[in-house]
């Protein structure tokens, strides 16, 4: 009965490559929710009680990927309670580890679409980086040393997952240099042609 498992897109791309931005976009137009590892782990890490506050600051400061099961388990706890069946999961998976860990817990349970890919320079990942960070993002990870870190974990660690569903043939890849409005232009051609 694979048509009544959730609906999965996982949404890749480098730092600032407009991840977020994009989802939001989505989220406007078709019935999916958007989950951002990133502010799920954010969010957790502000939590004064949470058992997993300093490692998550320590890995977002370092641009090191987070341990799966604590990501996972946001994003199974953020799924569950939504009420939602159509999911865009932003930032994740993006290292080995995430990978099987999702394979192994979620794998069997939710039907992938797609892998939503976001491609553009490094030159122009840095250039957004630091920007959101002159504009007072307040994100701890926008400053020229961290992000300089972002995009060596991306190219080492997160790549590699986008190349392995590349081979599956799930990847959609999206020119992600242009405008945002460009850039949604063909991400709204690829949502209709999935609607049921
Ligand atoms: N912008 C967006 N699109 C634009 C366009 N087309 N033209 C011009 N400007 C554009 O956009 C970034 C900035 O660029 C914004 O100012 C935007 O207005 C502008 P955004 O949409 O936020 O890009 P996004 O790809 O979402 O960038 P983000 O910085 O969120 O990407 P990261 O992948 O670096 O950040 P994330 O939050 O996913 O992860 C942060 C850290 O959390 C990681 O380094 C890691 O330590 C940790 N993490 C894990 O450990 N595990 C996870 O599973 C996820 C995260
Ligand atoms: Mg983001």
């Amino acid at each position: 009965y694979q048509h009544q498992l959730p609906k999965v897109v996982f949404v890749l791309g480098g730092p600032g490559a407009g991840k977020g931005t994009q989802c939001a976009n989505i989220v406007k137009e078709f019935d999916f929710l958007h989950l951002s590892a990133g502010d799920l782990l954010r969010e957790e890490r502000k939590k004064p009680d949470s058992k997993y506050g300093q490692l998550i600051e320590d890995c977002i400061k370092r641009s090191k990927i987070v341990p799966v099961e604590i990501t996972l388990n946001l994003i199974r706890i953020a799924m569950a309670q939504s009420g939602k069946d159509k999911f865009l999961i932003d930032g994740f998976p993006r290292n080995k580890d995430n990978l099987d860990g999702w394979n192994l817990i979620m794998g069997k349970d939710v039907n992938l679409l797609f892998v939503l890919f976001f491609n553009c320079s490094t030159e122009t990942c840095i250039e957004r980086c630091m920007k959101r960070g002159a504009e007072g993002s307040g994100r701890a990870d926008d400053t020229s040393d961290v992000i300089q870190k972002r995009i060596q974990t991306y190219l080492n660690e997160s790549l590699p997952i986008v190349q392995h569903y590349e081979n599956s043939g799930l990847v959609r890849k999206i020119d992600a240099s242009r405008s945002a409005d460009e850039v949604f232009e063909d991400v709204k051609q690829l949502f209709q042609s999935i609607k049921d």
